[in-house]
């Protein structure tokens, strides 16, 4: 069974996420969305309000499992006989800290690969933080984001609905 790994922080998953993820299920059996606990950030939604969102974009998908994980990223792997990590790749700005990553995973777990999925066109530009900074400062963010995740942010930053 191919395992994969789309590991981040969802802070909160939007289009951009959603467009890799359909797309990188599509080659494997089971894709694993893999919420980071701590990442030096100071997330704007808690672990438990990110994995809900993602539950909530992905209730009807079976071969989609949303799970946390602190630590290493290749220890979680190995804990769940994953072999493969997927990224996405927006920019040339996303590619140095990719390639560090990459390399850091493959010298640590030699069996385990880091496959990079390039943005599609329409969501190059998109982030988790251009979708909270519009948010914030009461610009639409409908198309950046599913349904429930736009009413949620917006409760978030009390906007109003
Ligand atoms: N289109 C395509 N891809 C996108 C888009 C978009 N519009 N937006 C984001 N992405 C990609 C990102 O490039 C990334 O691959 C993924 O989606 C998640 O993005 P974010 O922003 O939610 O999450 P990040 O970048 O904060 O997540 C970083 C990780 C959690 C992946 C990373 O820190 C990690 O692997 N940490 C684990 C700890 C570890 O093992 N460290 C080893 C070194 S010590």
């Amino acid at each position: 069974m191919r395992i994969w790994v789309y590991p981040g922080s969802f802070d909160p998953i939007t289009n951009g996420h959603i467009d890799v993820i359909n797309r990188a299920s599509k080659l494997c059996d089971k894709l694993i969305i893999a919420v980071l606990v701590n990442n030096n950030k100071q997330p704007a939604f808690s672990l438990q309000e990110r994995v809900e969102l993602i539950k909530c974009v992905f209730a009807d998908r079976p071969d989609i499992e949303i799970e946390s994980f602190s630590g290493l990223l290749i220890n979680f792997m190995k804990g769940k006989n994953a072999k493969c990590i997927i990224k996405g790749l927006r920019a040339v700005s996303d590619y140095e800290y990719e390639l560090q990553m990459a390399l850091l995973n493959k010298n640590f777990a030699p069996d385990i690969e880091t496959l990079f999925m390039m943005s599609s066109i329409n969501y190059s530009f998109l982030s988790s933080s251009i979708v909270k900074e519009l948010a914030k400062n009461g610009g639409k963010i409908d198309g950046l984001v599913p349904e429930c995740i736009r009413e949620a942010v917006t409760r978030k930053f009390q906007i109003g609905l």
